[in-house]
Parts: structure tokens; C-alpha cells; sequence
């Protein structure tokens, strides 16, 4: 990183990662024109047109303060503490701007409890259910695998850093197969590529399950030491034959059959198993299935095979909480992917102040047209802190500048990489922007919050969270090799170095809890919401170029909806055409683009988009509902269905 008279002229990779080495994606190649781009907020803005029409005069911060001060007292004491949301996802964020002063801040007010649940929930719900929070695969480790299984993620986009391992492991002779409805670049140069539909993995999973135990490649003997529940697995996977799961999922018998034997005769096999397929009403159960399967077939205990899903899980002996220093209250819980509802439907007390920070819910929560109407609502006074102004920031009553990455410190693990950074400001902040914990620590003065002593600045609150032995050992690693590893190691392989978390060190296939959570039990299937208005199933994937809709601003032009030649020729759309994309919740305008890479029954309209990026300024979450995923409460993107026509 180049930090000349505190702006960023340049950032490149640094060597201190063995994944990343050296390499840094376009995105952050790009970061100064965030941070320098005609977007950016550059100070406290207090809202002087309509709601929503981005009109706002300059103010300063403690005219701001006061202001966001006053309102939180009003509607604390008129409606009690619940009518005060937080709404945040922190995606990105760390330990610095992701929780802490804001935690303590929220709960101290005796705000609504969000559930943070967009993304991960019910794939950690079912890892942790099965497995207890360990750590996967390393991604470093699959350059050893002979198999590599990516399930319902695509790295080309999201996860660069694994495709040179994974093209590594190839020329060595490993083999690649791809579960995903769309031809992704990898499933390009996949041995084999299955295409399911939507929402279907849970039964392809399980029809693999039945037949390991039908055909002999289930390790009955490692099953009967190591793992509890595998009886009742084999029971309720046993609906699911090879055929069944072929017409249910729509991928060719025999495709499904190549796949089990492959699996079955591959060691090291390792599963990448990503989030497309957790985004729907069978989410929970089918990430459970997707990670039963290593441990039936004794895929574990070597170097290079195993499973991957978020390494969050990694045991690092520390925690975020230590800077915190605040109960959690047991306010009421809103659920973020209900938020259009929270705003326009929940009483008792009504939602009065929404504070948005680390998100953009107009561009990234479901139900877009109903959070909108939510926004409108007089009543309700809004404040986001935003980096630019996003199409949320446009809602607010009271936008305030935030900083961005490198012009903070942060205290973060990686998302795949098991390794911890404390990354330091390299930039003056652009403007007047300030720290989320500066933010919240103004707020936490102005309401009189605080508790002498506790930590306040980022430097007590990284004290605080690396606190003790084990923290001492952190910090020294820290100072010594700019990033420090888990108690476990960087590349513990399961079974070998580490045992389940679950209390008795085995795997639970049917942990009671899950089977009491998931509607009809763990891995009953739900029928497609498809029907013969709205057949088609609209999936949302990641874009190269965007985090979510971060760096959204910078995108310019409208952007496609991709559907599979078949389904175009049906309806009469030609490439390029204006059509309409609707169901019963919203409409969405834009070109249409025939792609070969999509299976028919399928049109993608990507993740994060702004409005700008549509003829009518909605986007793919205008048509995603507010229902939720069989465990964690997790977010349906998958599941919206929809008809298109041309406009
Ligand atoms: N460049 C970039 N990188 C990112 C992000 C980004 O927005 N841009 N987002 C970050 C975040 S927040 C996350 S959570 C991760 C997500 O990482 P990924 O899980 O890799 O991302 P997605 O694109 O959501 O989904 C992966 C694939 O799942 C497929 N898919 C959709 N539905 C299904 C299904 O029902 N079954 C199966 N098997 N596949 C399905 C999609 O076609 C897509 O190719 O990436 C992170 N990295
Ligand atoms: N249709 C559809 N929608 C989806 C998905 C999908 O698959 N389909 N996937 C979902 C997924 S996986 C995720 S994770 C969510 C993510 O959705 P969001 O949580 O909304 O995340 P982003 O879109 O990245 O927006 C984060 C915002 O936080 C701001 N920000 C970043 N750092 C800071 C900071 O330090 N302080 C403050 N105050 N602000 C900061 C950025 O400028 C950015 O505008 O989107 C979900 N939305
Ligand atoms: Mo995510």
C-alpha cells in the first residue's frame, strides 16, 4: 500500500498472505475512485427535499449528533426503546467496525435486536449443527485433493484466490466437479458439470447419501465410532433414488451417477461448498446434506480432502464480544430480511428510528418495492452512515460520512483465509468522514451511556479484544508477521488435528435441534414455489466487480437479465429486447441477454445492482419474497419465481 501525503494513489498485494500472495483483485485495485469518486460523502448531511429525493443541505457533525440524539430520545420515551432498529450486515466489516461501539450502543438504548441473517445463517446453522464451529478445509490444501467438489459457489468471482490453486490441482492430475444451474467459468473447465435447479441440492445430496449406502462406499465402521445419528440420515435420504432426485433436480440420471462413483473412488475429495445453494426454503437442509457427505463416504482425517464453508469457524481464542462490554438485552428480534415488513407492517411499538450502517438494504434486502414504502414513511426518521450515497442514503433524514477501509483500523479475519490482520489507517480520511465507533461513541456520550473506564478508542477496543494469554500471543504474531493464525493452526485438516466441536467429538447427522427447527424436520424437502404463472426460478449471483452493491456507484450503465435460449424462443424474446420480469410482488424492466451458460428454467438478474441499473430503477430483490430458509432464518434470494415477456 502507497500512502503519499495521506491519499491512496495505488494499492497492490501484499506478500504477508500465502493465499493471496501478492495478488489483489480489480475491485480494491480500483478503491480510489471510491474513495475519491464524485459519490463519496464527504460530510453530515441533514435531508432539505421529499424522502427519497436525494436532496440534503450540509451540516455539521454536532448539529447532526444532536439532531439523531434528540430523535432517539423522543422515540424512546413515546414508543420504549424497541422503536429504535438497528440495520446492519457488516459484510465486510471486522472487529472494529463491525460490532463493538455499535453493539454497545444498541443495547444500552434498549434498541430491537436485528437478526443478521442475509447471508451464512442457515449454512452455519447446519456446519455448526453437524460439526460444531470448526474450522474447514484450508483453501491452500485443495492444491492436494485428486476431487474438488464446488458446490453452489463460483470463485471466479467471489473467491478469486482459490482458481490458481484449484488450476494447480488440475494439472496435477485432479479432477473438478461443479454443482451450479449456470455454466460458470469454472464449470467451464469442470470433468463434470451438474446443473440443477434452484433450490434442489438438498435432494441431490441425499440421493449421493442413499447410494454411498446402497452401493458399498459408506464407511460403516468410522460411521459407528465417529458419528451419531447415521441411521436415521440413511432413513430419510432412502426417499431419495437416483432416479427421483434426477427429475426433481432436472440433472440427466446418469450425470448423477457419475458423480457418486467419482466421489466414492477420489481421495483426497474435498467439497467447496458455497452460498448459491443455501439461498432458498431448503437451504439449511441441503448445506447439512452437502457436509453429511464427507463424513459418510470418510472423506476426512487426510490432507487435501474434507469440507469447506466459511473458516470464520476457526478457534481463534479471543473474541469481538471483549470490546463490547453490554448485555444483550432481550429486546424484540426483527429479522433483516423482513424489513420492509418491519416498517410498514410491525406494531407494538412501531419502528420510529432506522440506523443504517455496513448496508445498503434498498439495494440488498428482499421485498424492494415494500422497503421503499417503509423508507417513505413520514414518521420514521432515518439515518444512514454511508461511504457514498448509496440508493439507501438517499432515504435518510440524516446522512453521515463514513470512512472506508483504508482510511480506518480494523481488527479482521479473513472469509476464507484462517488468518487475522490488524490493518491500519494508510489514508487520511476523505473529508469530514469518521469511524463507525466514533459515530457511535459521540452517541454514547450524547445519551449518556457510558461507563468510565470501559475501552473507547480502536486502540483500547483491539487491547480489549486480544485481552490475555492467548491475545499476547496474537499481538506477537501480529508484530511479527503482519498476520497472526488460529490456536489450530492455519491448515488443520479435521479428524486429524481437530475433532468435532459437538461436545462428544462426533459428527451428529440429525442433531435434535435442527430437526426441531426446520419445518418437517432436518432435511425434509419443500416442492418448488414455482407455478404455472411464475415458472420461471430468477437466482441473483455475485458480480466480479461489485461486493454486494459495494462500488455500485462506479458501475455505470444498465445491466441484462440472462435467460437460457430455450425459454427466450418460447416466449419470443430476442437478444437484446426490453422485457418485463414480473410476479405478484413487483415488476423489473430491462435488456434481455440469451445466454447458453444459464439452464433453461432459469434467469439470472445479478446481486447488489443499483436502481440506475434498470429501465425502471428496480431490481431482482423487487421480486424475491420475505420468506425465509428452513434454519438461521436465512434470506430466500433463490426463490423468487417470475414470468418475463417483452415489454
Ligand atoms: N466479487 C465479489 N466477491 C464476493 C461477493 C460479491 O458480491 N462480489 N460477495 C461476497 C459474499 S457477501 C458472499 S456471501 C460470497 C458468496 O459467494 P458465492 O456463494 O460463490 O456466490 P453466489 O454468486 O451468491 O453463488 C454462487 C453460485 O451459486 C449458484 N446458485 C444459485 N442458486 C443455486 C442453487 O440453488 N444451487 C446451486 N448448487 N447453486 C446455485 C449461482 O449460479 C452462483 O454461480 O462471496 C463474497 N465474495
Ligand atoms: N437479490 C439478492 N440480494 C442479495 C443477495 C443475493 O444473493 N441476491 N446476497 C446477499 C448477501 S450474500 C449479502 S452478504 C448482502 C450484503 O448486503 P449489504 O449488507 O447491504 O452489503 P453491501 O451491499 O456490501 O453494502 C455495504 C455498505 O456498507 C458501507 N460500508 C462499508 N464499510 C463501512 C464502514 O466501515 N462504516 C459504514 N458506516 N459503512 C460502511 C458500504 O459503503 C456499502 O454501501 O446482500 C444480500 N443481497
Ligand atoms: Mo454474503
Amino acid at each position: 500500500m502507497e500512502a503519499e501525503t495521506g491519499r491512496v494513489v495505488g494499492v497492490n498485494g501484499g506478500a504477508n498472505s500465502p493465499l493471496t500472495d501478492g495478488f489483489v483483485c480489480g475491485k480494491v485495485r480500483n478503491i480510489a475512485e471510491h474513495m475519491y469518486g464524485e459519490d463519496r460523502v464527504l460530510h453530515p448531511m441533514v435531508r432539505a427535499g421529499a424522502k427519497g429525493s436525494g436532496e440534503f443541505r450540509r451540516a455539521t457533525w454536532d448539529e447532526a449528533l444532536d439532531l439523531i440524539a434528540a430523535r432517539m430520545r423522543s422515540a424512546r420515551d413515546e414508543f420504549g426503546g424497541e422503536a429504535i432498529l438497528p440495520y446492519h450486515y457488516d459484510g465486510s466489516n471486522g472487529w472494529l467496525t463491525g460490532a463493538s461501539l455499535a453493539s454497545r450502543f444498541f443495547r444500552r438504548v434498549g434498541a430491537s435486536r436485528l437478526l443478521k441473517t442475509f447471508c451464512a445463517m442457515p449454512s452455519k446453522t447446519a456446519s455448526t449443527g453437524l460439526y460444531g464451529p470448526v474450522p474447514g478445509t484450508a483453501l491452500e490444501e485443495y492444491e492436494h485433493a485428486k476431487l474438488i467438489v464446488l458446490w453452489g459457489v463460483n470463485p471466479s468471482a467471489t473467491g478469486i484466490h482459490l482458481v490458481p490453486i484449484i488450476q494447480r490441482a488440475i494439472d496435477r492430475g485432479a479432477k473438478l466437479v461443479v454443482v451450479d444451474p449456470r455454466r460458470t467459468p469454472l464449470a467451464r473447465r469442470a470433468h463434470l458439470h451438474l446443473a440443477p435447479r434452484p433450490g434442489t441440492d438438498l435432494v441431490v445430496a441425499l440421493a449421493a447419501i442413499h447410494a454411498m449406502f446402497e452401493r458399498g462406499h459408506a464407511d460403516l465402521d468410522f460411521l459407528r465410532e465417529h458419528t451419531v445419528g447415521w441411521e436415521e440420515l440413511r432413513a430419510r435420504a432412502s426417499r431419495w433414488t437416483i432416479d427421483r432426485a434426477a427429475r426433481e433436480s432436472g440433472i440427466p440420471e446418469a450425470e448423477l451417477d457419475r458423480f457418486v462413483e467419482l466421489y466414492a473412488a477420489s481421495s483426497p475429495a474435498v467439497v467447496r461448498c458455497g452460498w448459491g445453494s443455501e439461498r432458498n426454503r431448503n437451504g439449511g437442509g441441503a448445506t447439512a446434506a452437502i457436509l453429511a457427505l464427507p463424513a459418510v463416504a470418510n472423506k476426512l482425517g487426510v490432507r487435501g480432502g474434507g469440507f469447506t464453508m466459511s473458516n470464520g469457524d476457526a478457534r481463534w481464542g479471543v473474541s469481538a464480544e471483549w470490546g463490547i462490554q453490554a448485555r444483550e438485552p432481550k429486546t424484540r428480534a426483527v429479522n433483516m430480511v423482513q424489513l420492509a415488513s418491519a416498517l410498514t407492517e410491525l406494531r407494538d411499538p412501531p419502528v420510529q428510528l432506522l440506523f443504517v450502517y455496513n448496508c445498503n438494504p434498498v439495494a440488498t434486502a428482499p421485498n424492494q418495492e415494500g422497503v421503499l414504502r417503509g423508507m417513505a414513511r413520514d414518521d420514521l426518521f432515518t439515518v444512514v452512515h454511508e461511504q457514498v450515497m448509496t440508493d439507501t442514503a438517499r432515504w435518510a433524514d440524516v446522512v453521515l460520512p463514513a470512512t472506508v477501509f483504508l482510511e480506518h483500523r480494523e481488527l479482521r479475519r479473513g472469509y476464507g483465509a484462517m488468518r487475522m490482520y490488524d490493518a491500519h489507517a494508510a489514508a487520511t480520511p476523505a473529508g469530514e468522514a469518521r469511524t463507525n465507533n466514533e459515530v457511535f461513541g459521540a452517541l454514547i456520550d450524547r445519551l449518556e451511556l457510558g461507563v468510565a473506564g470501559e475501552p473507547r478508542t480502536d486502540d483500547e477496543l483491539v487491547a480489549a479484544m486480544l485481552a490475555g494469554e492467548r491475545g499476547a500471543e496474537i499481538r506477537a504474531q501480529l508484530d511479527a508477521h503482519g498476520a497472526a493464525v488460529p490456536l489450530d493452526g492455519p491448515t488443520p485438516i479435521l479428524f486429524r488435528d481437530v475433532r468435532p466441536e459437538t461436545g462428544d467429538g462426533k459428527v451428529h447427522f440429525v442433531p435434535a435441534h435442527l430437526d426441531a427447527e426446520a419445518p418437517g424436520g432436518l432435511y425434509h424437502y419443500r416442492e418448488d414455489p414455482g407455478s404455472a404463472e411464475f415458472p420461471l426460478a430468477l437466482i441473483s449471483p455475485a458480480l466480479a466487480s461489485m461486493i454486494s452493491s459495494t462500488f455500485g456507484q462506479l458501475r455505470k450503465g444498465e445491466y441484462p437479465i440472462e435467460l437460457s435460449p430455450a425459454d427466450a424462443l418460447a416466449r419470443g424474446i430476442r437478444d437484446g429486447d426490453l422485457v418485463r420480469v414480473w410476479n405478484a410482488l413487483g415488476e423489473v424492466r430491462v435488456a434481455a441477454k440469451i445466454s447458453k451458460d444459464v439452464r433453461d428454467g432459469v434467469v439470472v438478474l445479478p446481486k447488489g445492482l443499483w436502481r440506475k441499473h434498470t429501465r425502471n430503477g428496480l431490481t431482482s430483490n423487487a421480486l424475491v419474497p420475505e420468506t425465509i430458509a428452513d434454519l438461521g432464518g436465512g434470506a430466500c434470494y433463490n426463490d423468487a419465481r417470475v414470468q418475463v415477456a417483452r415489454a
